[in-house]
């Protein structure tokens, strides 16, 4: 089981969604904020398959009672607004102290890239202080950069649930 958590807003059920069926995602509909849990099972080629459960921003003060026996945590972050960037650094702090997360893979998504400026994801991580938070916990933390409108970093997102290491992406202009 995989964990989906992050700011309310910051694009995780669309994620979600595109992950589950690629090709039948209608992004113009609009979603509705997740308030509760969202569980969805994404199939891979391979006859494989594994579940995600979203917990949507509003519930963040409780999502500590969904840690147990978590092995992976998607941590969904929304790229083109700066604004709410250093809050949710603070939040993914308080996931990565976490006694009983000390061995979960970490993915950070930096989500709608669609609606971003390549250079934004260089002043996202500065935001995050991705490179001190690295150095001070025990956690692997992969990035991806990624979009529920354009498809973009959804096969890093697969890759990375299926157990594949994930090229580090090169800094884009
Ligand atoms: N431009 C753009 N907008 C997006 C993208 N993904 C989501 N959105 C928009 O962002 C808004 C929030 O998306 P959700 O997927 O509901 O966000 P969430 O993280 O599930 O929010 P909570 O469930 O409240 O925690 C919606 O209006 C989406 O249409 C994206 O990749 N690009
Ligand atoms: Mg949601």
């Amino acid at each position: 089981m995989c964990l989906c958590l992050g700011p309310t807003g910051s694009g995780k059920t669309l994620l979600l969604k595109k992950l589950q069926n690629r090709d039948a995602v209608d992004t113009m509909s609009s979603t509705v904020p997740t308030v509760g849990t969202n569980l969805i099972t994404v199939r891979f080629g391979n006859q494989k398959e594994t579940t995600i459960r979203e917990v949507g921003g509003a519930m963040a003060p409780i999502w500590k009672s969904y840690y147990s026996g978590i092995q992976k945590i998607m941590y969904v972050v929304d790229a083109s607004n700066l604004c709410q960037i250093a809050a949710a650094g603070v939040l993914l702090y308080t996931i990565l102290a976490e006694p009983c997360l000390q061995k979960a893979k970490i993915l950070l998504v930096l989500s709608k890239m669609d609606a971003s400026y390549r250079q934004m994801r260089n002043e996202a991580l500065l935001m995050l202080q991705l490179t001190r938070l690295k150095k001070e916990i025990s956690q692997d933390i992969a990035v991806v950069e990624a979009s529920a409108m354009t498809g973009e970093g959804i096969d890093n997102m697969l890759k990375w649930l299926q157990g594949d290491s994930i090229a580090p992406c090169k800094s884009k202009k």
